[in-house]
């Protein structure tokens, strides 16, 4: 099972043709490509604008960019000098190790330590890891944060803003069907959701509470499964049209083709006890 370091990210490649491609400025994933059920030969199930900057002079617009350690515009005194999503998704991570290489899968673990760029706007002890493993119809990232203080507790939010191919005007994402969730496109209205399904016709900014661990994104043909750990919130975004047209690294038409479903910690903080470790996984599953 091959893992491919080339100069700016890691290939991996299962044999039966699914394929996933990690930068490491911000250890984004840039591409999944898996058959589901209808297809013989693998397809590519992200999103990336054909605008998106991938050299590492401003986040990626598109895949799964890791938003650590705020979400949205920073509320947090210990966030107050750092930019909206925070700081992991703009640095350049270290490829750490392969952690498996088999006919199942293969996996690689990528890390961000604290270094001069991040301490000159962020303070405090951290340790992040991404493990990013590949099988024939799934990909699935870790996100592990440490608190390797040994008297401070660590208070963060975490999400992963994992862009999905899909036809967004056809796009349906449930169960949030009774869930509370914060409308960010009414003035962050606190709102329950009464539809059976979500749809993103118009632009969509929601912020989900409490949502099931397991969320269904289908569409016409096509589809698939978000599954969560330790992620309680989940994020539902597209901008549409006539906000989409304004972000300058949207090809045009861009928003047409993605669905943002955002596993995430992001309401209120997650506090890590020091010496204390925690995983917040997104698996993404074909076939399901
Ligand atoms: O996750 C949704 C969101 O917070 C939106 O409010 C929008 O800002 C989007 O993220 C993209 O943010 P970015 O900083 O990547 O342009």
């Amino acid at each position: 099972m091959p893992v491919e370091q080339i100069k700016d990210r890691i290939t991996l490649k299962h044999p039966d043709g699914a394929s996933a491609e990690i930068l490491f400025y911000g250890a984004t994933v840039v591409s999944w490509k898996a058959r589901d059920n209808t297809s013989s030969t693998p397809s590519e199930r992200l999103f990336v604008s054909g605008k998106a900057a991938l050299n590492g002079s401003k986040p990626v617009r598109g895949g799964i960019p890791v938003v650590f350690p705020c979400f949205g515009p920073p509320e947090h005194p210990d966030h107050a000098r750092l930019s909206q999503h925070g700081f992991a998704r703009n640095e350049v991570w270290n490829f750490e190790k392969i952690v498996m290489d088999n006919d199942a899968g293969v996996s690689v673990r990528l890390n961000l330590l604290p270094r001069p760029s991040i301490a000159a706007v962020y303070d405090k002890p951290f340790e992040l890891a991404f493990v990013v493993t590949l099988s024939e119809h799934q990909l699935s990232t870790d996100l592990h944060v440490a608190n390797p203080s040994r008297t401070s507790a660590l208070e963060f939010q975490a999400l992963l803003h994992t862009y999905i191919r899909a036809p967004a005007q056809e796009v349906l994402i449930q169960p949030l069907s009774g869930r509370r969730y914060v409308d960010k496109v009414d003035n962050a209205a606190i709102k329950e959701e009464n539809r059976g399904a979500v749809d993103v016709r118009h632009f969509t900014d929601s912020v989900y509470e409490e949502v099931p661990d397991k969320i269904i994104v289908s569409w016409p043909n096509g589809g698939l499964v978000v599954k969560k750990t330790n992620f309680p919130n989940v994020t539902i975004w597209n901008p549409g049209a006539e906000a989409g047209s304004r972000i300058g690294d949207m090809e045009p038409g861009g928003w047409e083709r993605f669905v943002c479903v955002e596993p995430g910690f992001v309401r209120g903080f997650k506090q890590l006890s020091p010496g204390e470790t925690w995983i917040g996984q997104q698996v993404l599953s074909l076939n399901e």
